[in-house]
């Protein structure tokens, strides 16, 4: 098989055009260290530019998507240090990435680890998922969209209990408030999150990734704008083959063949 281990994730690109990306940190419950990230960052940037991916998948272990940042590697940093070298600059890279990215979250999504999965484009969550923002616990708050991204996903006063308690929401909870897609058993998390990805892997690449910025201009601008964002990649599409093809396809009563042009 394809699959490549580096020190602290493995990943592999499916027949499907699905790379299967695993945070793989399994004494540490998958804590966020620089290291991890780096490797996170770099892997995606080299998935986004091969033509074979369409889209990719992020998971953990079992027991852990990823526990938070390392404590550990944060405990003895100064304020000096961390405003100097802006610390956790570099940990949203993954929002760049123009393919979609579809979060499989067995275990613990706390912290940094919440955030990861939050910026991720659709998470899908085993029944084991527990997701929090525990940063309050250890005295400090999130750091990485914690305090953003999930008060827009849940809404304040949801978001407020979990950001000022760090008590965890299970996954169905989490899929009640409208943080998760879908629920399923954990043995399928990862096969759901595949299948959703080699459905959007099967259209047209360029096309799948103006609907997925688009959708993210919906927490970006206010209404008016977002609408007129919508508006101008609309017409963009027109000035795709894939557009002309999926049309011409619809009318002849055929299955449309992408080129991703
Ligand atoms: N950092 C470093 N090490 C960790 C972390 C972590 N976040 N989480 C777990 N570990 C380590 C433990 O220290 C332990 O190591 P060792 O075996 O050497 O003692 C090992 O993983 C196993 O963990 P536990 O023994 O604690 O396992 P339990 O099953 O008893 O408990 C818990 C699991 C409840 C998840 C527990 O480990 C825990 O509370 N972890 C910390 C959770 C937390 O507070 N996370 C927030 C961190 S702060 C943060 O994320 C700031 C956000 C920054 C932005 C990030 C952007 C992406």
């Amino acid at each position: 098989s394809n699959l490549k281990t580096l020190e602290y994730i493995k990943y592999e690109v499916q027949e499907n055009q699905v790379a299967l990306v695993t945070l793989n940190r399994p004494k540490a419950l998958n804590a966020l260290c620089d290291g991890l990230i780096n490797e996170l960052n770099s892997t995606l940037e080299q998935l986004n530019k091969d033509p074979k991916v369409g889209a990719i998948v992020i998971t953990g272990s079992e027991k852990a998507f990823a526990a938070g940042a390392d404590i550990k590697e944060m405990k003895d940093k100064t304020f000096p240090y961390t405003y100097s070298v802006n610390m956790l600059a570099s940990w949203d890279n993954l929002t760049t990435i123009k393919k979609p990215i579809i979060a499989a979250v067995n275990g613990y999504a706390l912290g940094g680890g919440c955030e990861l999965a939050m910026m991720c484009d659709i998470i899908v969550a085993g029944t084991s998922a527990k997701f929090g923002q525990p940063e309050i616990l250890i005295g400090t708050i999130p750091g990485c969209g914690g305090t953003q991204r999930l008060t827009r996903a849940i809404g304040k006063s949801k978001a407020m209990e979990l950001v000022l308690t760090g008590d965890q929401i299970d996954a169905h909870t989490a899929e009640k408030h409208g943080l998760v897609s879908k629920v399923v058993e954990p043995t399928e998390t990862v096969n759901e999150a595949v299948k959703i990805a080699a459905k959007i892997a099967s259209l047209s690449q360029p096309i799948v990734a103006m609907a997925k910025e688009a959708v993210n201009q919906a927490h970006n601008l206010p209404l008016k704008d977002g609408l007129q964002y919508e508006k101008r990649l609309f017409h963009s599409t027109f000035a795709t083959q894939d557009r002309k093809e999926g049309m011409t396809a619809f009318a002849e009563k055929r299955k449309p063949q992408w080129k991703n042009e």
